[in-house]
């Protein structure tokens, strides 16, 4: 059965999703933006207050690689709190009544699956290669932003191997179609990894300042600020390229070229004790405090509309 405090599989993921949606619905609406390569639906619910009228949204996606479990556990976590706190809580009331957030509990589902079924460290998507006997793109490689220039390979055996093109993974595009669709009321874009602690930033395809550098580096240090408050967890924060390493053909790089100016990548707990095996205790305080961190980032969009 589903739990926030678990680690859910694909199936468990999808009925709780379709739950929550009818349950829920002047707050809850899921759409499919496409299929997986294996044929899986891909469930995008919306949250905020419905409303007539066009609101401003934030698109946030959880499980681009398939190994990082928290990042789905704590998609999960928001829309639960999103619906158990609205009406209660101040800032996520304002919040829902003004804006929507978008949010992909898993992105790349095959994967995923494929840590549960076969191999607990599957990172890539499941899509044949033509000439090679090794499965899978880096999703996170596979966007139209410096796509295979830098920290990504060409090679399809290697974890980071970025496809044959630009959005060659139907989930890739899927997404990419939908966020370019939507363009005109998408102020933000997060995308939740794991692990390493840190809130990264444009650029990531190249070590050239973002044109928008020092305020997404403020905002990213006051979301590392409150996040941090909870339990002590210590974040860092800057551009990808200078603060992680260089790789090109993120999702995150991508979104913030198209013009969406507020585009994070969290890498969640913890910085390695556990990795991605962050075991199940760990995803309430995680959640808990990354929630901090997002609820920031929204309030400063918020008033910067
Ligand atoms: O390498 C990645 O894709 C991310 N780290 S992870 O350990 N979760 O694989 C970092 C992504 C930072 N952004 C870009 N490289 N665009
Ligand atoms: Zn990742
Ligand atoms: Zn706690």
């Amino acid at each position: 059965a589903h739990s926030y405090t678990k680690y859910n599989t694909w199936s468990e993921i999808e009925a709780w999703a379709n739950t929550i949606a009818s349950s829920n619905p002047s707050l809850v609406s899921s759409q499919v933006i496409g299929n997986t390569y294996e044929g899986r639906s891909m469930i995008l619910l919306k949250v905020g207050k419905s409303s007539t009228s066009p609101k401003p949204a934030i698109f946030m996606d959880c499980g681009i690689h398939a190994r990082e479990w928290i990042s789905p556990a704590f998609c999960q976590w928001f829309v639960n709190e999103a619906v158990t706190t609205y009406g209660s809580d101040s800032a996520m009331t304002t919040l829902l009544n003004s804006m929507d957030v978008y949010v992909l509990p898993v992105f790349n589902i095959d994967g995923y699956v494929y840590t549960h079924t076969s191999d607990r460290m599957w990172r890539k998507t499941r899509s044949r290669n033509s000439g090679s006997s090794c499965i899978g793109t880096d999703p996170n490689r596979n966007f139209d932003a410096g796509w295979c220039t830098i920290g990504a390979s060409s090679n399809p055996c290697s974890e980071t191997f970025c496809g044959s093109t630009a959005e060659s993974e139907i989930e890739s595009k899927n997404v990419a179609n939908f966020i370019r669709d939507n363009k005109s009321t998408i102020k933000a874009y997060l995308t939740v990894h794991s692990y390493s602690q840190l809130l990264l930033f444009p650029y990531s395809y190249t070590f050239d300042l973002a044109a928008d550098h020092s305020e997404l580096l403020t905002v990213a240090k006051g979301a590392s600020a409150a996040l941090t408050s909870l339990h002590g967890t210590r974040y860092t924060s800057g551009p990808g390229a200078a603060t992680i390493y260089p790789a090109a053909g993120g999702s995150d790089d991508w979104a913030y070229d198209l013009g969406i100016k507020y585009s994070y990548t969290f890498e969640l707990r913890d910085t390695g004790y556990y990795g991605f095996l962050l075991p199940e205790s760990q995803i309430q305080p995680t959640c808990e405090e990354t929630m901090l961190a997002v609820n920031y980032i929204a309030a400063h969009v918020l008033k910067n509309l």
